[in-house]
């Protein structure tokens, strides 16, 4: 079938977020608007003649579509090969394995993520490199750029090819293999895992429940739990992927996931719990009546990685995100190793990972990974879970208990606005920005200012610059305020503050943390003025 050029002009608003471009599903429905962003990608990326391509998502309404538009497009820009997960189903962290293990010059993850997907909900496209991790925002500009002058997009006339059948295929010229997507990843999980110890906690009687959130870890989840490691049928909920993940959020966090909130709080309640979201990137986790913060999750793994074999030489180092609570911080000082601070993203964990400088990183916003990929990774941070576990023989809730013990509790939560009126967003902000620098030494709400500043990032490896990266304001006695906008949200803006309050009184580690965190609330209240500058009393969701 021939190839076609066909005439576009550029499109407003394609520019790259935190990760990927998000937009309504009908929005990248539009007449060129896909097209327009992948050959953008294709020639950011300094095109794909020759080259090989991961491609794969997370199997929300439109993916198919989607994928078969991108191979026509691979094709008609003369691309090798592209390797696909069969029915276009593949995680995140298995798309960023597939491109490191069969050495690909990049990839293509189609996900909106945790974002609701459906005709009327959200869609997403992001690229990845040849290391597996996102582009850096040094590519992303280039993509970003080719947006606002495309003229042409290359196309084949081809209305399909086999995606749900594994094997190798011609595609109007380009080779087309289409891989169980679930296979390397558990693989790869088995190198570093011990599969037999955990094997023998489940023989045990320990039991678990696996919220996949009818997103895409379900196959993965149902391959390794149940039918690697033994875990009773039924761990696994929600196990099947569907387009608009049953209608609900893919968002692991104990507001969207309540169904497994609800289980780990009753009773009867088994062991330990946890959940994935739509790509299978982000991880919670939750003990009987016990659930752990992401940035806790975060420095328990740090404290205990080494229980697992592919750690056991313990960490070159660590990273976490600006807003993510400084716990880590701690526990790596307690190791000796080095803790990088980054902006809110995995991108700016890749140069970390690929110079050796760190081997875990996190996020407060439910994402942990290292070294084995280049991008976060649900399933493995539970796996790690589970190994500790059957290491140490104790309960959730005693890890926790005594990683407090041995390094105070950081008091942890953030509030989302969302849905804001952008300029009142941005004015806000702007306006915080502006008092920044008079804000030191000041008393707001009770609590005295000992920084405030907006951060910024160099990038240790490459020498990059990233301004603009949240405003962050430390108070005297351990707390601290963050104030971002969302780069993920597809309509009006999304306020996030993240609120941090350090404990190491031993009478102090066991409050609520809306106890703990009320006088760092009512501080960055104040100091941002949200309520009168956004019309806003209470926040949509709190995590
Ligand atoms: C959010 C999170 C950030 C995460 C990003 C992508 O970004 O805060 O930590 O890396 O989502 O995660 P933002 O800009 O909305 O705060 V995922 O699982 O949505 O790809
Ligand atoms: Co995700």
């Amino acid at each position: 079938m021939p190839m076609q050029t066909v005439r576009t002009h550029p499109i407003d608003g394609q520019k790259p977020g935190t990760s990927g471009l998000r937009k309504k599903t009908a929005v990248f429905k539009r007449p060129h608007y896909l097209e327009n962003y992948v050959q953008s990608i294709f020639d950011g990326i300094g095109g794909v003649e020759g080259k090989t391509l991961v491609v794969g998502g997370d199997g929300r309404f439109f993916n198919d579509d989607a994928i078969q538009i991108i191979l026509n497009m691979a094709a008609a820009n003369d691309a090798a090969k592209c390797i696909v997960g069969q029915r276009g189903i593949l995680s995140t962290p298995a798309v960023s394995h597939l491109i490191r293990l069969r050495r690909a010059d990049g990839g293509l993850i189609l996900s909106a993520s945790h974002n609701p997907g459906g005709p009327n909900a959200d869609f997403g496209l992001k690229y990845n490199g040849p290391n597996g991790g996102p582009a850096t925002e040094a590519v992303t500009d280039k993509i970003f750029k080719r947006t606002t002058k495309i003229e042409i997009y290359k196309i084949t006339a081809s209305c399909g090819v086999d995606i749900d059948n594994l094997g190798t295929r011609n595609h109007e010229g380009m080779e087309v293999e289409v891989v169980d997507p679930v296979e390397d990843y558990a693989a790869l999980m088995e190198t570093i895992f011990d599969f037999d110890k955990i094997r023998a906690l489940f023989a045990s009687g320990f039991s678990m429940r696996f919220d996949a959130m009818h997103a895409v870890t379900g196959p993965y989840a149902h391959a390794i739990l149940e039918r690697k490691l033994g875990a009773a049928k039924g761990t696994v909920m929600n196990g099947t992927p569907s387009p608009d993940f049953g209608g609900g959020h893919p968002d692991p966090n104990p507001i969207w996931a309540k169904e497994l909130m609800d289980v780990m709080y009753g009773a009867g309640a088994p062991d330990f719990g946890a959940a994935s979201d739509g790509d299978g990137d982000r991880n919670m986790v939750v003990g009987r009546g016990a659930y752990v913060t992401p940035s806790d999750s975060l420095a328990v793994l740090c404290a205990k990685a080494h229980l697992a074999p592919g750690y056991k030489d313990g960490l070159a180092g660590v990273a976490r995100s600006m807003p993510t609570s400084r716990a880590v911080d701690r526990v790596a000082a307690s190791l000796g190793i080095d803790c990088f601070e980054t902006p809110t993203g995995w991108k700016f964990f890749g140069n970390l990972l690929d110079a050796g400088k760190v081997t875990l990183c996190g996020e407060e916003s439910a994402g942990t990974g290292s070294d084995h990929v280049r991008e976060k990774d649900g399933l493995w941070a539970v796996l790690l879970w589970l190994n500790i576990l059957a290491e140490t023989k104790q309960s959730v809730a005693d890890l926790m208990a005594d990683l407090w013990k041995a390094h105070g509790r950081c008091y942890y939560s953030r509030h989302d606005y969302e849905d804001v009126d952008s300029d009142k967003a941005n004015a806000m902000i702007e306006a915080l920005r502006a008092k920044l620098p008079s804000l030191a030494g000041t008393a707001i709400a009770g609590l005295t200012v000992e920084t405030a500043d907006e951060f910024a990032y160099d990038d240790p490896v490459d020498g990059s610059h990233s301004a603009g990266q949240g405003l962050r304001i430390a108070f005297e006695g351990g707390a601290r305020a963050v104030f971002r906008l969302s780069g993920t949200g597809t309509e009006g803006a999304t306020i996030r503050i993240y609120l941090e309050q350090l404990e190491t009184a031993a009478d102090k580690l066991h409050m609520q943390p809306e106890e703990a965190l009320g006088s760092v609330l009512d501080a960055a209240l104040t100091v941002s003025d949200l309520s009168a500058k956004t019309g806003r009393v209470e926040p949509d969701v709190i995590t």
